[in-house]
């Protein structure tokens, strides 16, 4: 692949300038033929969903142009020809995609999970240990929510400000003196998002070298540039971002996509200033088509006017590449009709062979069902029913392994009345079958690397001999101080959390001792913090971004959960994102600074570790153990913690505590009362005094949502006491309703159980302001000791008289 300075058209000799555009041109018809195709599988019912890059092949065969080793792409579904310049997609494997093969050698983007379009590459060997990362041309994993891949463009560009910026041990893995570009593609439509306004904003203000491509072609699905864009383009649009003499910004850029000396003009540019000087860039690339429609849910003949296909059948930018090479007498019509033709056979050849590759492993399995299925038959007196199902299963053509789990499963169902050799054999088969499959769905929704939180070495605090009583801060702040001394690859940042020293003074003095690169403010605008620690992480360094309450995690849930979340599991492992949010929350004030969303974010942040430490002595163990790991936590430090006193450890940064591990903080033996976080004070407190009308509770914080009680010790409790009550703040059926299922779906609590298993959380409505309102909205402590002596008292009434 050329570099940058390359690719001057003038330095090239006439042939080898004429080899290199027809080999430019072979790719771009290779690309559209492997989109044509892969259209017409999912219309003949072989592939479930198609969406491909037609139509914008040529700016992003120029983008590949000046795309080097070690940068970044955070982009979407059309970048086939950037992968397919980089020679990083074969066509074999996009079309593996588009039938969802679930074997990451055949399908290396995602080993089926993903919609074909979605592509990564590994930056991780198969033991989590980082690649050469600067010896490589990186894509971060896509996502189909639109707008949804831009926060991490802009961490992906801070890294490379940061590795400039700082000279940071063992780093060549991941930067060469900060050089790398973070290459951002976006649908013109999709900039409509509250997301890409964002982080453009943070762009601009943070000076990083990100070059923001967007795919202009006048629509999102049906509806045009004028309903999307303020002036019908992005560009006019963000006029207001673009530098001037005095003031920094964004370099904006408008060329037409089906222009190749135009396009190589802009991205030239573009590549220099970003890659140099660390100024983000705007390319509009205006003018594109969709020659095939949107994707294979619909036609865009149905909303495009007669005058608009006619304009897109005209510039097409693979047609108006092909006119141009003929116009300037770079090749002959025949030369491009051979491209042409090859470029058909080789896309029908990667095609046949992909459905072959795909459906070869589940025939043989069929042919294996078949004759178990049979055999089964002659042992039912040739039932009728599994005589159909044999029939209908030996029809098809075209399998799935459902179609092959579902027919013996149904067997099994049909013949249970029969116990034969033939029988267990069909039900071996499902059991083998399936746990052979499992694993290609489901792994790696954690890590499963030797960095994954359970395999981290523990180490417990020590104390001084004598107590060090210290307000809860100080133990978060010297900890994140003792981490920054060890770790010079940690970053701390957030709103107010760099000048100041965040909110609650949890990291005073923390920029001036290690400096604005490493501890810094950011505007604010949350789910570009996400992103800024997504886009880090993904880099080699180990950001910590804060979220200033955990009431504001809701304005970046959907970068935390459609991206952050499912990122392990979406790329089966290539890829991890140890990224560390820390936030602060539960009980404070009124409607929008005491909230505990705790199930919702349970619910929609499955793959990140979610920690809910009772004080900032575990809140700062369990960062040293994030610290260690590869895998994502959210800590949500208790608000009401930062001014209790507590023994100061004396080896802060050192001592790292389990993920996923109960405490049992005060023993008993009558009932079990599961808390967590805030709550959890006024649960010990209510304990205390429940004893006075003799009732013995034992007391456990669960201190880790997800994971969630690994050892099953609440079940040890629960056996002992027999009851339980699950008390938190949020509101009814959240995370309590979470933790009743795991303690009777996972841990089996039923039997063990002498009275109905009980929860207590904060009122449906957002909590009132004020004393009152707090006492009114969150569970008090009279609302929990009365609850726990209403179990007691349903017990035994006589020694629990009604109060
Ligand atoms: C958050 C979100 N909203 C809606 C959709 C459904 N959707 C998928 S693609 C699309 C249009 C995107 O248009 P554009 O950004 O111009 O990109 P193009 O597909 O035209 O390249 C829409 C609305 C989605 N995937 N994600």
């Amino acid at each position: 692949m050329p570099k940058t300075q390359d690719v001057a058209i003038s330095t090239l000799t006439f042939d080898s300038f004429k080899d290199q555009l027809l080999v430019d041109y072979r790719l771009i018809t290779l690309s559209r033929e492997c989109s044509a195709l892969g259209r017409k599988e999912v219309m003949t019912g072989k592939a479930k969903f198609g969406i491909f890059g037609d139509g914008k092949e040529l700016p992003q065969l120029v983008l590949s142009r000046f795309f080097e080793k070690g940068d970044f792409r955070s982009g979407y579904y059309r970048d086939q020809t950037i992968l397919m310049a980089h020679k990083l997609l074969q066509p074999q494997q996009l079309f593996a995609a588009l039938y969802a093969h679930p074997d990451l050698k055949e399908e290396p983007m995602s080993g089926g999970r993903q919609m074909g379009a979605h592509f990564v590459t590994a930056s991780l060997d198969e033991n989590g240990e980082w690649l050469y990362l600067t010896q490589q041309y990186n894509h971060s994993s896509d996502i189909s929510p639109t707008a949804g891949q831009i926060p991490r463009s802009i961490g992906l560009a801070q890294a490379s400000k940061v590795y400039r910026a700082l000279s940071i041990k063992n780093s060549e893995k991941f930067s060469n003196n900060g050089n790398e570009i973070s290459w951002a593609t976006i649908g013109n439509a999709s900039t409509s998002e509250g997301l890409f306004f964002e982080a453009m904003n943070a762009a601009g203000v943070l000076q990083i070298p990100l070059v923001m491509s967007v795919w202009d072609d006048g629509y999102g699905i049906s509806v045009d540039n004028e309903k999307q864009t303020t002036k019908g383009s992005i560009s006019k649009a963000l006029a207001g971002l673009k530098r001037t003499a005095s003031e920094k910004g964004f370099e904006i850029l408008r060329v037409n996509g089906w222009d190749y000396p135009a396009l190589m003009e802009a991205y030239q540019k573009a590549a220099t200033l970003a890659r140099e000087q660390h100024i983000p860039v705007l390319v509009h690339v205006d003018e594109l088509t969709q020659p095939l429609g949107h994707s294979t849910s619909g036609s865009h003949q149905r909303y495009k006017s007669k005058q608009r296909l006619e304009w897109e059948a005209d510039h097409d930018c693979n047609l108006k590449m092909r006119s141009w090479i003929l116009e300037k007498g770079i090749a002959t019509e025949e030369e491009l009709t051979n491209i042409e033709t090859s470029c058909k056979a080789e896309a029908r050849e990667a095609k046949t062979k992909a459905w072959k590759t795909y459906q070869s492993p589940i025939l043989v399995k069929k042919e294996e069902i078949l004759s178990l299925l049979k055999a089964l038959l002659s042992q039912t007196n040739n039932d009728p029913s599994i005589q159909l199902l044999i029939g209908e299963l030996a029809a098809f053509k075209e399998v799935t392994y459902r179609d092959l789990l579902h027919s013996a499963r149904k067997a099994l169902r049909f013949s249970r009345n029969h116990s034969s050799a033939a029988r267990s054999a069909v039900s071996d088969w499902v059991s083998v079958l399936t746990s052979e499959l499992n694993p290609k769905m489901h792994s790696h929704l954690y890590s499963e690397s030797n960095y994954r939180l359970s395999n981290i070495p523990l180490v417990e605090p020590s104390y001084a001999a004598e107590e060090q009583l210290v307000d809860g801060r100080i133990i978060i702040r010297d900890n994140f101080k003792a981490l920054f001394e060890k770790k010079d690859n940690v970053l701390l940042f957030g709103e107010d959390v760099g000048k100041i020293g965040d909110v609650n003074q949890g990291a005073e003095g923390l920029q001036e001792q290690f400096g604005e690169t490493r501890v810094f403010d950011t505007g604010i605008r949350e789910a570009t913090i996400i992103g800024q620690g997504i886009g880090m992480a993904l880099r080699g360094l180990r950001p910590i971004a804060e979220i200033q309450y955990v009431d504001y995690v809701l304005y970046c849930l959907h970068t935390l959960s459609d991206d952050l979340a499912s990122y392990l599991y979406r790329t089966v492992g290539q890829q991890a994102v140890p990224l560390i949010i820390r936030t602060r929350g539960h009980r404070l004030e009124g409607i929008w600074h005491s909230g505990s969303p705790m199930g919702a974010m349970i619910h929609l942040l499955r793959g990140i570790n979610l920690l809910v430490p009772r004080n900032m002595t575990q809140a700062a163990g369990f960062y040293n153990t994030l610290l260690e790991g590869d895998e994502p936590g959210i800590v949500v430090e208790s608000l009401n913690g930062y001014r209790l006193k507590e023994n100061k450890p004396t080896n802060l940064g050192e001592f790292r505590l389990e993920i996923g591990k109960i405490e049992v903080l005060k023993e008993g033996t009558d009932i079990t009362l599961v808390s967590y976080g805030s709550t959890l004070r006024l649960v010990q407190e209510a304990a205390q005094e429940l004893l006075k009308f003799d009732i013995d509770a034992e007391v456990i914080d669960i201190q880790s949502l997800l994971p969630f009680d690994v050892r099953k010790e609440i079940k040890k409790s629960i056996a002992k006491t027999n009851r339980v009550v699950i008390i938190d703040e949020d509101v009814p059926g959240g995370g309590t309703g979470y933790i009743l299922q795991q303690l009777l779906d996972v841990q089996e609590i039923f039997p063990l159980l002498d009275s109905a298993p009980q929860t207590l959380s904060a009122q449906a409505h957002r909590p009132a302001y004020g004393s009152d309102g707090d006492y009114f909205s969150k569970p008090s402590l009279d609302d929990i000791i009365e609850k726990v002596y209403g179990v007691m008292h349903e017990s035994n009434p006589t020694n629990y008289p009604t109060i």
